[in-house]
Parts: C-alpha cells; sequence; structure tokens
C-alpha cells in the first residue's frame, strides 16, 4: 500500500522518518510543496485551496493513505484533506490529541497554525481539564530552512517563544510544526529537565500501523516480532519547486 505524506517543504521529511523507522517496508510518496513554502504565513483560504489541490494529485498517484505531515494545514484544512482523499487521512494533531497525558501543555507551531487553535480544541477533547497555551513561532521556519542551527538568533528567538510557556508552567511542550524536531536539543538547553518536549510524528506515524494492517497490508513483523519482509524503503520524492536544491537539503535531514 503506497503511503502518501505530504508538507510544504523539508518539515515532513521529520514524519517520513519515523514513518520509515516503524514501516521500513512501507512504499512512500512524498510531496513538498516548496514552490509554496512557508504555509505559516498564509491566509486559512489560501491553505485550505493548496491542501485541496496537493491531496487531489496524491489521490491520482494511487496513494493508500495519506499522512498530513504538516500541521499548519493540519490544523486549517484537515476537513479539506479528508473529502479530497478519497482514502484514510492520518493527521497530527488528532493523533498527538489521544496520547498526551498533562493537562499543563505549551504548544510552539507556525503563527497560523497557533491562531488557529486547533491543538488546544483537539487536546481538550480528549482531556477538558487540560490547559493548553500555544505560541506562534514566525522565526523558527525561515532560520531552520537556512541550514544553521548554531547561529544565535535562533537561540534569542527560542528563549522567547518558551518564556510564555515557562511562566505557565507547563510540564508537556508540543513540537507543533515538523521543522521544530530539529531544535529538540537546544529547546531542552532551555528548558527544566522535568518539562517533556513531545513530537506528534510519532503518535502519527503510531497510528498508521493498525491502519496499514486493515486496508489489507501484512504485517511489518511476524508473531515472533521477526521481520517477514525484506526493508525497501523505496520512497519517492516530489517536489513543487527546483529539485536539486531539495535533494540536497533532504540528504541532509534524512
Ligand atoms: N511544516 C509546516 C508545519 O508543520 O506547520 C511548517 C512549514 C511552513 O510552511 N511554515
Amino acid at each position: 500500500l503506497l503511503v502518501g505524506l505530504f508538507d510544504s517543504g523539508l518539515g515532513g521529511l521529520t514524519v517520513l522518518r519515523q514513518v520509515h523507522a516503524l514501516y521500513p517496508h512501507s512504499p512512500c510518496l512524498y510531496l513538498g510543496d516548496t514552490a509554496r513554502v512557508p504555509y505559516g504565513q498564509r491566509s486559512k483560504e489560501e491553505i485550505r485551496a493548496i491542501a485541496s489541490e496537493v491531496v487531489h494529485w496524491l489521490r491520482l498517484q494511487g496513494v493508500g493513505v495519506l499522512v498530513m505531515a504538516c500541521n499548519t494545514s493540519n490544523a486549517l484544512a484537515l476537513d479539506v484533506a479528508v473529502a479530497e482523499a478519497g482514502v484514510p487521512v492520518v493527521g497530527l494533531i488528532d493523533s498527538l490529541a489521544s496520547e498526551l497525558t498533562s493537562d499543563h501543555v505549551g504548544v510552539l507551531a507556525t503563527p497560523a497554525t497557533a491562531a488557529s487553535g486547533a491543538y488546544r480544541r483537539s487536546i481538550q477533547a480528549c482531556r477538558p481539564s487540560a490547559r493548553v497555551l500555544e505560541v506562534g513561532c514566525p522565526a523558527f521556519v525561515p532560520l531552520i530552512e537556512a541550514g544553521n542551527l548554531q547561529v544565535p538568533e535562533l537561540r534569542v528567538a527560542a528563549a522567547d517563544y518558551l518564556a510564555p510557556l515557562l511562566a505557565a508552567n507547563v510540564d508537556t511542550i508540543v513540537l507543533g510544526c515538523t521543522h521544530y524536531p530539529l531544535l529538540r536539543a537546544l529547546l531542552a538547553e532551555l528548558l527544566p529537565p522535568d518539562v517533556q518536549l513531545v513530537d506528534p510524528a510519532l503518535a502519527a506515524a503510531q497510528r498508521l500501523g493498525p491502519l496499514l494492517t486493515s486496508l489489507g497490508d501484512s504485517p511489518e513483523v511476524d508473531q515472533a516480532g521477526e521481520s517477514v519482509r525484506p526493508p525497501l524503503q523505496r520512497t519517492r520524492f516530489c517536489v513543487t519547486g527546483p529539485a536539486d536544491a531539495f535533494a540536497s537539503a533532504a540528504a541532509a535531514w534524512l
């Protein structure tokens, strides 16, 4: 079964990495909409129109299941993707919400995701007692894509975005944009050791497994836990912008 993933560009590769780790035999098709990155500052209407177009294209490629590997489209256009896909859709936000066990949650995300309130709604639907504080981080994606995670601007921005979460005494911080797992080490340095950083990609990848089996894929391992198929990791990458730039950056991310 072909697993389709889409993101505005590189970020979804952190989700693809989790999918590869759990289902090394599954063929994947990854679409990076690099011509239109970043999504984070676009309007809701634009993000919904883009999601419709991208998911339509993925459907024509024959994907059997779709992973929305972009929080911004997840937050603003999950319903569009579900209507257009014609196959089951795995979202990052819902997948994570049902796994969280904290009532003091912070979310770092793009301005569009944070403003949508999608994480708060989804988490509170599972845990009505949860307090969820969402912080938009406009500086992160451009700085991460520039490629140097050591620049001082990144540390300054991170400290700035974390301040309201620390003031609110959150104990769990969601990496609510697919780029942010690359900042895990930097964020951890700025946080007390008891604050947990969570990447929704893991919950989404875990949700994919039972879905693949229910759709007819044979299981990854037999009852003894032995791998039943050789790993293929056959992934096709498509981008809407220049392929060369994506290929070299993607190699580094993966
Ligand atoms: N990958 C997108 C997300 O998870 O929200 C962010 C990248 C972007 O388009 N700004």
